[in-house]
């Protein structure tokens, strides 16, 4: 079925990504005439393993979420074919830490993907950033590389831009994107644009050789990551190599994007055509495991890194379902993100967990079906899934919202306390900046920060999802709730040893002006003076 699929020529499409697919399926063909299409039975206990990292897509942009306008007929097959987790958080409701947290297993506050320069702010890694992901985090690649794994990062990695901070420095084998987010054009004389690299050497920048059409939505940018991650693929099943593909690609994240054959096919504009196209690729990606035989030897998970950015709305940003406001905060809408596990034969299908999970448990779930172990000399956030996974079973944990230095927020079972309440200043609000539209819910999504530590505000999650009736606190449920709780935080408090934060300084001499590989391109640019300064983080 898959096969003919890929083979079919009445797509109108002549994209690079379907003349690789015809091409990888022909020389498949041979090679399962040959016999070389299986794997041998020694590495059949160490899967591939696939990340796909989505950029700000909402819990709610999914079908099988109840999306009204559909758009994600291959994720919601991957669902019906696997687990779905509506349950799952990331670490952080901004890119670069929840992206840390993700190849670490661990919190933010622990692996220094956060900021010491005011209180609870959110920070990432702008151009101007200085810090990048330390030299004393273990990041997951580097681990599989002990079981010879080969690994390759497809998109963003917003962990640093610096050389010392790229991908090929911590434990990936090749990669394909750029280190930062697609904003731009810029003039390139007070600010560069982003490089894009092939390895450890830039090929070229967005909006010069990498082009996104602001004005119609148009660029390439998804084609050219699905076929990056399908040849990957490709020539690691016939090697019969285990392999790691973390394919994070960020047409979702505004500017949002699409190529010119999806751009107005969805129901909901531009940003709905950028999903379309992402639907499309998981469904290219999970297809290619088929014809390639490998479907049962690879472990695939699909979620996002923070929530649907609802003050990019509606033009540019996703959906969060039910949920109260969106990226940047700590309410469910900024980190309860869309997750699906799928390993045919090996993952029940059509199953649901309700198992409270995070992006930090990739980390560890990931070594654990390497047979590998998680670091033992540091604190690991991150759960095992393993026995959710083969046998649904559920794992009590705690999920802790951390915004910045603070901890705002903690989910135990169905219950959720708020420490902090913040959206953002009045200051920014006032001017037109709104990370709740339409869905104020008095003295609780607050524009001042707002202390509730001796009395936090108690939301049950399962009766109410959107945050808007707080338990009163002279009910029993609330006091019962809190007695569970509350021992948890104190443990939580106790046990934190905060890492150096790396996201406190700023400077405009190290920005993307002369990236390795500039040279052969001509693409140097001229760094002006170092002029380190505090990184000022608005919210
Ligand atoms: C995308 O690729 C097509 C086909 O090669 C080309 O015609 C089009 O100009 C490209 N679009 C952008 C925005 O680069
Ligand atoms: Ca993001």
């Amino acid at each position: 079925m898959h096969f003919l699929n890929m083979l079919s020529c009445d797509n109108p499409l002549t994209l690079c990504a379907m003349d690789v697919s015809f091409i990888q399926s022909l020389i498949l063909f041979c090679s399962l005439i040959w016999g070389l299409g299986a794997q041998s039975p020694e590495n059949k206990t160490i899967p591939n393993i696939i990340i796909m990292l989505m950029d700000d897509m909402g819990w709610g942009d999914l079908g099988i979420f109840g999306q009204p306008s559909k758009e994600t007929p291959n994720l919601d097959s991957m669902a019906a074919q696997g687990m779905l987790f509506p349950n799952f958080y990331s670490a952080n409701p901004l890119c670069s830490p929840s992206r840390a947290s993700l190849l670490t297993g661990r919190l933010p506050v622990r692996n220094g993907f956060y900021t010491t320069n005011g209180h609870a702010r959110n920070a990432y890694t702008p151009q101007e950033i200085v810090g990048g992901i330390s030299k004393d985090e273990i990041l997951l690649p580097q681990v599989l590389k002990k079981k010879g794994y080969i690994n390759k990062i497809i998109g963003k990695w917003h962990l640093g831009h610096r050389p010392q901070h790229l991908p090929l420095e911590r434990g990936f084998d090749e990669w394909f994107g750029a280190p930062n987010c697609h904003f731009g054009p810029y003039n390139n004389s007070d600010r560069p644009n982003i490089p894009v690299y092939k390895n450890s050497q830039m090929v070229g920048r967005y909006y010069e050789e990498f082009r996104i059409d602001k004005k119609t939505g148009e660029s390439n940018l998804t084609q050219i990551y699905l076929k990056e991650g399908l040849d990957f693929i490709y020539h690691q099943a016939m090697a019969r190599q285990p392999f790691f593909l973390y394919w994070a690609a960020d047409a979702t994240h505004a500017p949002v994007y699409a190529s010119k054959h999806f751009l107005g096919k969805s129901q909901r504009g531009r940003y709905g055509d950028a999903v379309l196209e992402m639907d499309y690729s998981v469904g290219q990606i999970l297809d290619s495991l088929h014809v390639l035989g490998i479907d049962k030897d690879t472990f695939v998970f699909f979620t996002s890194d923070n929530g649907a950015a609802v003050m990019s709305g509606p033009k540019q940003s996703g959906s969060n379902g039910p949920f109260l406001c969106g990226k940047e905060t700590t309410f469910e809408g900024g980190m309860r993100e869309p997750a699906i596990a799928w390993w045919p034969g090996r993952i029940p299908a059509g199953t649901v967990s309700q198992q409270l999970g995070t992006v930090m448990d990739l980390f560890s779930t990931s070594l654990s079906l390497a047979g590998l172990n998680v670091p033992d000399d540091r604190a690991i956030d991150g759960l095992d899934l393993n026995p959710v996974l083969h046998n649904n079973t559920l794992i009590n944990r705690p999920i802790f919202y951390y915004r910045g230095n603070e901890m705002m927020a903690v989910r135990v079972g169905p219950y959720k306390a708020h420490y902090w309440t913040w959206s953002n200043s009045w200051e920014e609000f006032n001017k037109g900046i709104d990370f709740c539209p339409g869905q104020e819910v008095a003295g609780v999504t607050t524009h001042i920060q707002k202390e509730h530590t001796m009395q936090p505000i108690i939301f049950h999650l399962g009766r109410d999802p959107g945050e808007k009736y707080p338990i009163s606190v002279v009910t029993k449920e609330y006091q019962e709730a809190l007695s569970q709780i509350t021992p948890v935080v104190d443990k939580h408090k106790q046990d934190l040893v905060p890492g150096e934060p790396q996201l406190n300084m700023c400077d405009m001499a190290v920005m993307n002006w002369a990236p390795p590989g500039c040279e052969q391109l001509r693409k140097c640019l001229k760094a002006p003076k170092s002029q380190p300064w505090k990184c000022d983080w608005p919210h």
